[in-house]
């Protein structure tokens, strides 16, 4: 079993669509091991998006994911962490493949419902970033 990080975004959470993106992700055969609700800190979210700080979308992106609570969690699956970038679809709902999270759910680019790690490493930062060991073992079935 692998392990990846998503996060309900701000916008999802706000406009009362974390329920059916969870029942979204559990029918698509995720387990659900780790949930917080947290509101970023802009320093957490810079940290979190580093890679993306010379980009012009940076600080609109750190005043987004800081403007409202969002949902961390920890799924579990075979391949979840490929599986999962197919479930939610490309970061643009316009170009979000039918059935897929930002498809249904996304309002824009900037503002697109839920994040997903983009590969092994950056799932175990992430991981790391949101839960300790101790948290996510406590909760271990
Ligand atoms: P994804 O979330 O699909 O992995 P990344 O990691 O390239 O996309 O970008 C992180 C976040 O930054 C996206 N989820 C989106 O909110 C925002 N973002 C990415 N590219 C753009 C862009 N060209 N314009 C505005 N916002 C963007």
């Amino acid at each position: 079993m692998e392990q990846t990080l998503a996060i309900i975004k701000p916008d999802a959470l706000a406009s009362g669509k974390a329920g059916k993106i969870l029942a979204h992700l559990e029918e698509s055969g995720f387990s659900l091991r780790c949930i917080k609700m947290t509101r970023l800190t802009p320093a957490e979210a810079r940290e979190f998006y580093a890679v993306h700080r010379s980009r012009p979308f940076f600080e609109p992106l750190v005043a987004f994911m800081t403007s409202g609570p969002c949902l961390p969690m920890l799924l579990e699956a075979e391949g979840a962490v490929l599986r999962l970038r197919e479930v939610i679809g490309s970061t643009d709902p316009a170009e979000a493949a039918e059935g897929t999270i930002r498809k249904l759910f996304a309002e824009s680019k900037e503002r697109n419902a839920i994040h997903a790690s983009d590969s092994g490493e950056n799932a175990l930062r992430e991981i790391a970033f949101f839960f300790s060991h101790q948290e996510i073992l406590s909760l271990s079935p």
